[in-house]
């Protein structure tokens, strides 16, 4: 376990040391040390199932890194309500809507009629550095954190090991994580319109499954947004996009430098050259947000490419074109399914010098 660092080191350094894995919140949480009354998890795995309580499965997740809450499985078709209506009223880009949104599904409600209970599940992430050479020199561009989707498997494994024991099973949901999140307690919305976690920032990953063990919390409440934002605007003064409004707290999505950047189509003209500073993503809302000032210098190594690897992730190719071992770590880096826009998108960040790792993050540190 690495000492905490001294005033003014830079956190990375802290997080480098504890050696901790990709994919491995537990890893990340339970070994290092951080500052007093931010997130204290149990040394170690506990012993679930005494008493097969769903209390004692949210204990579980937390030795294991992640944080949860529960709801009642009745929820569910309000969260995809609560998005058809906004659709209804045309406050989504039909594009938009078309592209992300039309898979939702409540649908284990008849698949699955014992389903009682939602758990929504927090993994904390970083953002993942990697390097990529060049003929003229190595560099070093960023994937911002829940991209890595590795963790989501992890989580599942640990739930279903310890349900079985109890005769229950769970499944996998499509929900609008953000909007179970903050209705059931576990985050809160930022202006940004991504969601916070206590002591995690937004530096985190969300899931959710459906499981028959019923819950002995039904967290459900209104959606809050985080009391910093009533004085701030740094996210939407920092948004190159002008996605996030002063009007209307719903993010016109459409306009998001995500969203243009992790679809196939080229760059519309009104976006600038300048803004492209990630593999794939966007950071700028939340590396300037006051809210993840503990968490936003959390930065691991992710990857090497050798010249050879570099070039032949330039070329865009189709994963199945990919030779296997490529294949495997750009699937572990949460990268693969974006194998034939990488081209456009690492040209883009590296024709930006702003874009460079150390820069980026130093910028914002
Ligand atoms: C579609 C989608 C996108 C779209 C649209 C994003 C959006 N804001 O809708 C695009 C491609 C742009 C995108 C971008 C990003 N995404 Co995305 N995305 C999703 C996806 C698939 C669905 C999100 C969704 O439901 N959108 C529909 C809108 C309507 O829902 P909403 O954003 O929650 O909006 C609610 C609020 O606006 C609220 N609301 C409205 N008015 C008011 C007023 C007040 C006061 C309050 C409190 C609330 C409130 O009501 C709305 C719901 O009705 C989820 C995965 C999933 N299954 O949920 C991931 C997800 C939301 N994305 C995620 C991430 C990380 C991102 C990026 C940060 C990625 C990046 N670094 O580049 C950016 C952030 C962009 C941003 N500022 O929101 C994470 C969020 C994790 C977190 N910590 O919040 C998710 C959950 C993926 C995951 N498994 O972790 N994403
Ligand atoms: S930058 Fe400010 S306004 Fe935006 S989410 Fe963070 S605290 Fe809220
Ligand atoms: S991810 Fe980027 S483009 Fe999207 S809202 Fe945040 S700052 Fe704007």
């Amino acid at each position: 376990m690495p000492d905490p660092p001294a005033a003014g080191e830079p956190q990375t350094t802290l997080w480098e040391l504890a050696g901790h894995e990709l994919n491995d919140p537990g890893a990340v949480l339970a070994r290092v040390r951080r500052p007093a009354g931010e997130i204290g998890f149990p040394a170690g795995p506990g012993k679930w199932p005494e008493g097969n309580s769903m209390n004692g499965l949210l204990e579980e997740l937390a030795c294991h890194g992640f944080r949860a809450r529960t709801v009642s499985a009745d929820h569910a078709p309000e969260l995809v309500d609560e998005i058809e209506e906004r659709h209804r009223r045309g406050e989504f880009a039909e594009e938009f809507y078309r592209e992300r949104l039309l898979d939702f599904r409540t649908s284990f409600n008849d698949a699955a009629p014992e389903i009682r209970t939602l758990i929504v599940v927090a993994a904390p992430q970083p953002i993942i550095r990697l390097i990529f050479h060049l003929p003229v020199k190595p560099v070093t561009l960023v994937v911002p954190p829940t991209y890595q989707y590795g963790v989501n498997e992890k989580a599942e494994r640990l739930l279903k090991k310890c349900l079985k024991r109890a005769g229950c099973r769970l499944i996998r949901t499509s929900l609008p994580l953000k909007l179970l999140a903050a209705r059931s307690g576990l985050g809160v919305y930022g202006r940004n319109n991504v969601c916070y976690v206590k002591g995690l920032g937004s530096f985190h990953r969300l899931m959710a499954f459906g499981t028959d063990l019923p819950w002995e919390e039904d967290s459900w409440g209104p959606a809050r947004l985080m009391d910093t934002c009533s004085r701030c605007r740094a996210c939407r003064r920092l948004c190159p996009t002008g996605a996030i409004q002063e009007e209307d707290f719903l993010l016109r999505a459409h306009r998001c430098l995500t969203f243009l950047n992790e679809r196939s189509d080229p760059f519309p003209q009104w976006t600038d050259s300048s803004w492209h500073h990630a593999v794939v993503g966007c950071l700028h809302c939340q590396l300037v947000c006051p809210e993840n000032k503990t968490v936003r210098n959390w930065s691991q190594a992710g990857d090497k490419f050798s010249e050879e690897e570099t070039r032949l992730l330039l070329e865009g190719r189709r994963p199945e074109k990919i030779p296997a071992d490529l294949r495997g770590r750009l699937e572990r880096l949460g990268l693969l399914e974006y194998s034939e826009i990488l081209p456009r998108n690492i040209q883009a960040a590296l024709a930006n010098s702003a874009s460079s790792a150390d820069f980026l993050l130093e910028e914002y540190a």
